[in-house]
């Protein structure tokens, strides 16, 4: 069996020395695998795929460690200009494909499994996801990541060692339940704990003036203290030399554990210390656009902030000592929205009160090296801390922030002198970064986006239509202010984990078509495809490409759901976070009106119709009630019509627990129509609509987001576009009360209420959420774009009815995705606001 194949293999592969990519003469691949099976598993032999996994990944860390060295040996001599991308949030995924692949190792580590009786396929599947995001903007850092390297810019991604990411969603009886996402048990080859590199980082306590050497100085005496503790994780680029790095901060506590209390006899309190800090790191919250104000979180936030600006000094001033004047031409970060935004109070307490910088230099310094990306328009998700909150945890951050904003309002006060002064006045109010909480006029607050726009250079959206939104809404009377400092940065995706290697065979067909595979770090020549969109043969072997595709994610929902679907379908998708303004409910209400049409049909108008098999995905925030309850609705509608017999054939709906990056990779090469139909205005960008469009499925949305874009890029024609735009919302609002519903909707809202699906308690508030005009309820407008979706939605299948002009189409996706690259993206950033410039390593 595979022991026999697997000793064979290793004595083969012994006698044929290989190299690799680091020049070095070295151990064969399979020899390597299995000694590192050996000697850091105790394993000999008949392994299970996991094994496999863990002993091909302890091999392939080997050479991305030689990779990072090389390069970050390259970046000490060369000193560039460094960006550091702060983010709460990186949503790595798996990392043994996509190392490999990046590395140019794929052949020799799939040959090596091949010999010892694996496939690489299976083997990359026993990898457990980094989950230490909860959606788009922690997914958007790590292909940031991936694109810097690729570009060889000089930068580093800082964030947090959560110990739990993203929960992991399961159903029971159709509704959602969370579990822990226990991720590092098996350990982690993907990291590289730094022993040498740690920091201490306090909360609390009292701040005090004292006089040294006749000046006054601030000292912050914190009432606790933890310690930073530095996991290195190495990040590839593509098709060069440079592997960059994620620098994961763990909270350990400072002393290793109370042994006066333990001799004591008090063991709980001697563990007391050990927990406080490690729960800093312990789990990243679940929330999507609407984070919780809760205590930890800025702890969270502070923790990682902290240890990372000290970090970077230190190496500065390593360097170049005390010269901080040019800490600006050395040093930028990209505050990946609000979540570091502490980091303005953070560089001010470093530089002022550690280093005795006077305070307006340091305040030109932070200013000039920081950056703010704003992701979201949803007030609620708009970040802002009670005084009182921050008072008590970073009583001298606070103290900084009141300063800073008396600067910024006086400032102000001069600006503004023309204005009448009660104008003035409200002027100034509304941009104080300390306000009022408009909900309780006691508590004051801080609004972490001001903080963030002041103390930044630039500040950007991450489509056209949102960052037009943010100039013009969100943050307008700044932007009247500093209309200079507000740019637009449209998201990207990197090409190579969301199209070359999550889709190899299109990968494969693109590269024989173009004649080269320079598209995988030069999208912009996938445009050449077009040449080829009405050809019938190239036509035919695209298709087959998708139709291999759509049988692995049928074969995924056999085992998931224990159901054969008809592979001729069309594959219809959505998945993305579960949230009233992605509007996965109108996808149902649809679905429903469909199954409704198929059994009133004769067998005849039956055969004539489109089938479908719709996918949905996403997590549901825990305490999103109203998001738990839509899940629900989908697996209850689901387990309608996918046994009717009636329908069961021409329409299916699924709900795919778990939605993930892993699951991703495989949904969205399989998919032919994905759907982002948030309300107009709504959604920031969307990243996964570029990940669809790449992999040639046709979209069906709003004009909303980087759909916008999308659409502009691949042919206004070529996109299902439907609903009201977002210039007209505020108004749609305002008129809800009298606003008439369509019969068909209305029947539905009866057919939901009357418990056509079960559960009709459950759905009542469901119901209610959309359904009661009167008082102004359907705040997302899913009733006032209703109509024009099932037209849509029609044109869809007449659409699909011809099969030649779908798969032009189909083509012309991917032909137009040639703008979607993060590389681009991240080219854009390091020209208009980093001013980072490429530093590669020789090979
Ligand atoms: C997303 N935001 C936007 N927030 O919704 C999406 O349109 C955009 O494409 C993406 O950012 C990247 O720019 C998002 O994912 C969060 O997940 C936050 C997590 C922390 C709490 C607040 C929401």
């Amino acid at each position: 069996g595979r022991r026999a194949l697997h000793v064979a293999a290793v004595a083969e592969a012994e006698k044929t020395a290989a190299t690799t990519r680091g020049g070095a003469a070295s151990v064969p691949a399979p020899v390597d695998i299995a000694n590192k099976l050996r000697y850091l598993f105790g394993r000999n032999g008949d392994y299970t795929n996991a094994d496999a996994y863990h002993g091909t990944a302890w091999s392939v860390r080997e050479k991305l460690i030689d990779s990072f060295n090389k390069t970050h040996e390259h970046w000490r001599k060369e000193d560039p200009k460094f960006i550091y991308y702060l983010s709460a949030e990186f949503l790595m995924g798996r990392s043994l494909t996509n190392t490999v692949y990046n590395l140019g190792l794929q052949g020799e580590y799939a040959d090596a499994l091949n010999q010892m009786g694996y496939e690489m396929e299976k083997v990359a599947d026993a990898e457990r996801d980094a989950a230490l995001g909860n959606g788009g903007l922690g997914r958007l850092a790590a292909c940031f990541l991936d694109s810097m390297a690729t570009l060889d810019l000089p930068g580093w991604g800082y964030g947090i060692r959560y110990k739990y990411g993203m929960f992991k969603q399961a159903l029971k009886n159709g509704y959602q339940i969370e579990q822990p996402d226990i991720w590092l048990t098996s350990g982690n080859p993907w990291e590289v704990r730094r022993d040498d590199v740690k920091f201490e980082v306090g909360f609390g306590g009292r701040v005090e003036r004292r006089k040294v050497n006749g000046k006054e100085v601030t000292v912050w005496t914190p009432s606790e203290k933890v310690i930073a503790q530095a996991y290195d994780n190495p990040i590839p680029g593509f098709d060069t030399p440079t592997t960059s790095n994620l620098r994961l901060w763990d909270a350990m506590p400072l002393t290793e554990f109370d042994l006066g209390a333990f001799n004591a006899g008090d063991y709980d309190r001697a563990m007391l210390d050990r927990e406080r800090a490690e729960a800093i790191s312990a789990v990243l919250y679940p929330n999507d656009s609407t984070p919780e104000g809760k205590e930890l979180r800025l702890k969270q936030q502070y923790f990682f902030v902290c240890a990372s600006l000290q970090d970077v000094l230190s190496r500065f001033k390593a360097v170049h000592g005390t010269a901080f004047e040019s800490l600006p031409d050395k040093a930028c970060f990209q505050l990946n929205d609000t979540h570091p935004t502490i980091a303005v109070a953070e560089l001010m307490r470093l530089l002022v009160d550690v280093e005795g910088l006077d305070w307006d230099q340091a305040w030109t310094i932070t200013t000039k090296c920081l950056n703010y990306t704003n992701h979201t328009v949803m007030p609620e998700a708009l970040e802002k801390w009670p005084v009182k909150v921050m008072a008590k945890m970073l009583p001298r951050h606070m103290e900084i922030i009141e300063v800073i904003n008396e600067g910024w309002t006086r400032w102000l006060a001069g600006h503004l002198g023309d204005l009448k002064s009660e104008e003035r006045a409200k002027r100034i109010a509304a941009m104080s970064i300390i306000h009022e909480n408009p909900w309780n006029k006691e508590e004051m607050l801080v609004n972490m986006a001001y903080l963030a726009v002041v103390g930044s250079s630039a500040v950007n959206g991450v489509a056209a239509i949102h960052s037009n939104i943010v100039k013009d809404e969100i943050l307008n009377d700044f932007y009247q202010i500093f209309p200079s400092k507000f740019q637009n940065k449209t998201n990207g995706v990197t090409p190579r984990r969301w199209l070359a290697w999550c889709n190899p065979e299109l990968a494969a067909l693109i590269t024989d078509t173009l004649g080269t595979s320079e598209w995988i770090n030069d999208t912009e020549k996938l445009a050449g495809l077009r040449a080829y969109a009405s050809d019938k043969s190239f036509q035919a072997k695209w298709s087959a490409v998708k139709k291999a595709k759509k049988a692995k994610l049928a074969a995924l929902i056999k085992k998931i759901h224990g159901d054969d679907v008809n592979q001729e379908a069309l594959f219809d998708i959505q998945i993305k976070r579960i949230h009233e303004y992605k509007r996965q409910y109108l996808n149902v209400l649809s679905i429903i009106w469909r199954y409704k049409q198929l059994k009133k049909m004769s067998p005849e108008e039956r055969r004539k119709a489109v089938p479908r098999v719709c996918v949905i995905g996403g997590k549901a925030a825990s305490a999103y009630d109203m998001a738990k309850r839509i899940i629900r609705l989908v697996t209850a509608v689901g387990d309608v019509i996918n046994r009717d017999p009636d329908t069961k054939d021409l329409l299916r709906l699924y709900f795919l627990p778990d939605y993930n990056v892993s699951l991703a990779e495989t949904i969205i090469p399989a998919a032919e129509l994905s759907q982002h139909i948030s309300t107009a205005g709504t959604e920031a960008s969307g990243t996964s609509n570029m990940k669809f469009q790449m992999n040639g499925c046709l979209i069906i949305g709003t004009w909303d987001g980087a759909n916008i874009e999308i659409a502009e890029e691949t042919g206004v024609d070529n996109v299902f576009v439907f609903g009201v735009r977002a210039e007209e919302i505020n108004q749609l609002r305002k008129e809800r009360k009298n606003f008439k519903t369509d019969p068909r909707w209305d029947e539905l809202m009866r057919d939901i209420e009357g418990g056509m699906f079960g559960d009709k308690d459950y759905f009542k508030p469901l119901v209610d959420s959309v359904n009661n005009m009167k008082v102004g309820n359907d705040w997302f407008l899913l009733a006032n774009d209703f109509a024009a979706y099932l037209e849509a939605q029609e044109e869809v299948d007449a659409c699909y009815k011809d099969q030649a002009e779908w798969l032009r189409r189909s083509i012309m996706y991917t032909a137009g995705s040639g703008k979607f690259s993060s590389d681009r993206t991240i080219r854009e950033y390091a020209e208009d606001i980093w001013h980072v410039k490429p530093s590669r390593p020789s090979a």
